[in-house]
Parts: C-alpha cells; sequence; structure tokens
C-alpha cells in the first residue's frame, strides 16, 4: 500500500467534510515516530466504535491502532466477538474469521504474504477475545506458536464471553459468577502468558490498558519482535464493565486497581535471549539516530 497521503482536488476541498478535511492534513501514515499520543489530532486508523459507552476495549483499540509501527503494511485478523464490532470502522486491513480460528488465518495471510510481497515487511497482528484466543480458539493459537509463526497474538481479556452475554472462559477468575455461568467459576484463571512462553513465544506480555505510553511501547516491541525472530502474545486487560456492574466511567479505576503488584493483572513480562538481543539493537540505533539529529540541530543554530 502507498504511503502517500491522500489528496482533496482543489475544486472541492470546500465542500469536504471539516471532519474529512483534517483527516486528511492530520494523518500519521507513513510518520515513522506515530504513537499514542496522535490520538488527539488523528482519526485516520478509527472514527466511531459501536461498544458500550466506557468499553476499556475501545481504549484498547486507540492505543494499539496508533501505536502499530508500519500501518499502511498490516493486516489484522479478528475474531467474533465485542472486539469484531469495532473491526468494520478500522481503517487497516482486516480479516474477520471464524470463532476461534483467527490464528490459523493468520498463519497462512502471513506466509502468502512473504510470497506475494518478497523482502517487503508485511506486519500481521491477531486481535481476538479471551473466549477465541484461549477457549474455542486455543488449539489454533498453541500450534501456531509451536511453529513459530512470525505474527503478533493479542488477546484482549475481559474474563469471559462478553458479546454472548456473559459466559464462563478459562480466564475468568476463579468464583466469578456471570450473568449466565450463575454456578461460578470451579478453577483458577488459566494462565496463558505462561503457556506461551513454553509453547515458544519470545515476547510475552500481561498488563491492563490502563497506561498509553506502556501498550505504544509492548505493541511496538511485539511487532518487531514478531516480524524478526517469532511469535509474540500480548494479553491485555479490557475489563467488560457491563458484566462487572461498572458505569461507563469506572473501567479506567477498574484497570488501575488490578494491575497493583499483587493483583492478577500486575506487569508480566517475559523476553527471549534473542528477542532481548533484538531489542538492544534497535535501542541502540534509536539513541544514534536521536545523538545526530540533536547534532544536526545544534549546528543549525
Ligand atoms: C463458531 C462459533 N461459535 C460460537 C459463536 C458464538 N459466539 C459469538 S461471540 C462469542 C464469545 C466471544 O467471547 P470473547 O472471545 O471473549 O470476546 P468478547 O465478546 O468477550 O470480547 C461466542 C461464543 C460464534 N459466533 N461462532
Ligand atoms: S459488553 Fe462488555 S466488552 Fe462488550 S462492548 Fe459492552 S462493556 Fe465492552
Ligand atoms: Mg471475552
Amino acid at each position: 500500500m502507498s504511503k502517500e497521503r491522500i489528496k482533496i482536488s482543489e475544486d472541492l476541498y470546500d465542500i469536504m467534510p471539516s471532519d474529512y478535511q483534517d483527516l486528511v492534513k492530520s494523518a500519521t501514515y507513513g510518520k515513522e515516530d506515530r504513537g499514542w499520543k496522535d490520538i488527539g489530532n488523528s482519526k485516520e486508523l478509527i472514527e466511531q466504535h459501536s461498544l458500550c459507552a466506557g468499553c476499556p476495549e475501545s481504549m484498547a483499540f486507540r492505543y494499539i491502532l496508533a501505536s502499530l509501527p508500519n500501518p499502511e503494511d498490516t493486516v489484522m485478523v479478528g475474531s467474533t466477538g465485542c472486539t469484531s464490532l469495532v473491526f468494520p470502522m478500522v481503517a487497516i486491513h482486516n480479516i474477520h474469521s471464524l470463532f476461534g480460528n483467527q490464528n490459523a488465518i493468520a498463519s497462512g495471510l502471513k506466509r502468502a504474504l512473504s510470497v506475494r510481497f518478497p523482502g517487503r515487511t508485511k506486519d500481521v497482528v491477531v486481535l481476538a477475545g479471551d473466549g477465541a484466543t484461549v477457549d474455542i480458539g486455543l488449539d489454533m493459537t498453541l500450534q501456531a506458536w509451536f511453529r513459530q509463526e512470525k505474527f503478533t497474538t493479542i488477546c484482549f481479556d475481559n474474563e469471559l464471553y462478553a458479546n454472548t452475554g456473559g459466559q464462563e472462559s478459562g480466564l475468568m477468575q476463579k468464583g466469578f459468577v456471570a450473568k449466565m455461568a450463575p454456578v461460578g467459576k470451579l478453577f483458577d484463571k488459566v494462565r496463558l502468558p505462561e503457556i506461551a512462553r513454553e509453547s515458544g513465544c519470545h515476547y510475552v506480555v500481561q498488563c491492563t490498558v490502563s497506561k498509553p505510553s506502556l501498550i505504544e511501547k509492548v505493541v511496538k516491541n511485539a511487532v518487531m519482535i514478531a516480524r524478526e525472530i517469532g511469535p509474540t502474545y500480548l494479553q491485555l486487560y479490557t475489563p467488560c464493565i457491563l458484566e462487572i456492574g461498572k458505569n461507563s466511567m469506572e473501567g479506567l479505576q477498574e484497570m488501575r486497581d488490578s494491575e497493583k503488584p499483587t493483583e492478577r493483572f500486575a506487569y508480566k513480562e517475559y523476553i527471549s535471549e534473542p528477542a532481548k538481543q533484538l531489542l538492544a539493537e534497535v535501542s541502540a540505533k534509536d539513541k544514534e539516530k536521536k545523538a545526530a539529529a540533536k547534532q544536526l540541530a545544534s549546528q543549525g543554530a
């Protein structure tokens, strides 16, 4: 896909809606240092969403889309669930896969893209709920990791099947009673980050989406490591405020409370040795670039 921005014909400029003019003027496609800070003035990747008001999945979507290092050459693979309500409004190539199949689809897609566009960077990112990733799709999730498929899997963990009214999921916490799971969960939350590490993922992070700068960092790391080395996995807590009885303003606090060091969403990270080496090289190059830019600026001053 071209990184060139769409231009509005001069003759038609005046009659275009101002929202569209803004969109074209402040697009971040092709901007190397794009990140979550662009969200306030760029809406090119997500305009609206049809989730419940205040749903943390909507924050997570915005932060992730703003942080993708290569949006014009990224294909996202979604699955059925609340996340799938958002994809039709996302300006990134995306595929809706049958519930649970997302990692199988992404495996084929990544391979096909490398044949179709040899020598060109094409990123594939799966984004699905916990029901799709851990329950019904667990086989496909694990097999993609075993095969060392080079793409990122992101799980929006809201600890139940939200879109179908609140059924139990493997990532639900023990004892939780959901609207359609009245008995209460009988066993502990499945430890998917640990399983991901043992199944061959090179970068695994579990966190909440309370801090946009953290999401930007982990998304960039995960995509870069998947591109160069092998599978990566992010498990992000995006509480279903509807199911846990919170109002639209309370999602952020729920995430802050759940990420305390003793809580179940305390920050967890695993990085393989080759991935550590890659991150060190990238950071050294960044430093070099910044130093060169500083020197250039001081010469110009
Ligand atoms: C093959 C198939 N099985 C079951 C369903 C029904 N279904 C739709 S969404 C969903 C649950 C989604 O849960 P999750 O992946 O956690 O996403 P969330 O809605 O919580 O974000 C289920 C079981 C379906 N659409 N297709
Ligand atoms: S049902 Fe829950 S997860 Fe789905 S949009 Fe509403 S708050 Fe978000
Ligand atoms: Mg869910």
